[in-house]
């Protein structure tokens, strides 16, 4: 079950405002989704992504089936009911993942022949396997199994006929995928995912070819895959726009702050990426003022919060009452939230709490940056919001 509502569109550009209705509840668009590989938004409960707004979250195919396996998912009737995450979820298919092994495995036209990286077993997955796997997890958008073309292998960048080659295998897998989804009786939906590497004739090949299929939503993958920046925005203004304007659109795995503005700019959906939670765990954090380094040494005695604008539970504590020390009020303008000195201190330490703030923190940066898009889309300002951002983000922390 998948329904899409345009609720307005911008007059400056392709973005959209939209309500995307899934089997578990509703999702406000354009929006960011965390990344929930091994069925965890890493150091974050379920209880604070209801708190930043979290409205829809990823898990993994592939590290699912892995670890703990389809027996144990079964059991708990899907990832919900497992992980604790009543609110919806979209599975990427497995093909990334796959991709990502490296020199440990081997794509043939029927799937991807590989060995495990938990235990070392020789593996199988096909674009059936996908869906019955995926089918298991019960997941509120479902992924084709597709190949991410890479930019390039060994040094030498893809030519046009291997992406050619790719991006029809990837066309065959979406037609099984689909041929799969609908015979194990999926109630949830199914994404085709546009590939063509960087050429954008293939670009529309792949995309004309998933539009006959006719899935509910279509999902622009094969970027941000080590290529140059402006050949990431190439494809990024090039395809989105191109897809059926009534269906959800979403770019797989980018990006910035800046690539998700300007994502929407371009008729982008819906958004993941690694970036906030894994940036958190190693000091980037983002801020309206750009990106601040929390293991530089000038924060060792700063007293401000990460963002002196954000209203996470990092920066401004729980709302209405103190962040967790008794009610002690201290000189941050009074508010509750943690220091950078005290930031900067846990990560020292490499104690547990520092990650899991600083996730905390850019997480709802992300949410919140999107809640923004959300509110100038309604009110008409995009335009006006984009400067502003761009503006607030050069001018440094
Ligand atoms: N395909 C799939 N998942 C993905 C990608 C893709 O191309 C990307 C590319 N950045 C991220 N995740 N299935
Ligand atoms: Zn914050």
């Amino acid at each position: 079950m998948l329904n899409f509502e345009i609720l307005g569109t911008d007059a400056g550009s392709h973005a959209r405002r939209g309500r995307l209705t899934l089997n578990h509840g509703v999702v406000q668009t354009p929006i960011f989704m965390p990344v929930g590989t091994y069925g965890t938004v890493k150091g974050v409960m379920p209880r604070s992504l209801h708190e930043m707004g979290a409205q829809i979250i990823l898990g993994n195919t592939f590290h699912l089936w892995m670890r703990p396996g389809l027996d144990i998912m079964k059991s708990f009737g899907g990832l919900h009911g497992f992980e604790k995450w009543d609110k919806p979820i979209l599975t990427d298919s497995g093909g990334f993942q796959v991709w990502s092994l490296g020199a440990m495995r081997k794509i043939t036209e029927e799937g991807v022949h590989f060995q495990s990286p938990v235990n070392g077993d020789k593996l199988f997955m096909s674009p059936e396997i996908s869906m019955q796997i995926q089918t298991i997890l019960n997941s509120d958008i479902v992924m084709q199994l597709d190949e991410c073309t890479p930019y390039e292998t060994n040094g030498k960048k893809t030519t046009e006929a291997e992406a050619r080659k790719s991006m029809e295998m990837s066309r065959r897998w979406a037609q099984r995928s689909k041929d799969e989804f609908e015979r194990l009786g999926n109630p949830n939906a199914l994404f085709g995912i546009v590939q063509g590497g960087m050429f954008t004739n293939l670009r529309e090949e792949s995309l004309q070819a998933l539009v006959e299929m006719d899935f509910p939503g279509y999902a622009v993958g094969g970027v941000s895959v080590g290529e140059p920046k402006d050949e990431m925005l190439e494809i990024m203004a090039h395809t989105p726009h191109l897809l059926p304007a009534n269906k959800p659109r979403y770019l797989m795995g980018v990006g910035t702050p800046e690539d998700l503005v300007q994502g929407v700019a371009d008729g982008v959906d819906m958004f993941d990426c690694v970036m906030p939670t894994r940036n958190a765990r190693n000091g980037t954090l983002f801020t309206r003022y750009g990106d601040l380094k929390i293991r530089n040494a000038r924060h060792k005695t700063d007293h401000q919060p990460i963002d002196t604008t954000c209203t996470c539970y990092a920066c401004a504590g729980s709302p209405g009452g103190p962040s967790g020390s008794g009610g002690v009020s201290w000189d941050d303008g009074g508010r509750n939230g943690f220091s950078r000195a005290y930031l900067h201190h846990l990560d020292r330490c490499g104690e547990m709490l520092g990650p899991m703030l600083t996730t905390i923190h850019n997480l709802h940066y992300y949410l919140n940056l999107m809640q923004e898009v959300r509110d100038a889309l309604d009110a008409g300002q995009f335009s006006h919001f984009r400067a502003r951002f761009a503006a607030d983000r050069a001018r440094g922390v």
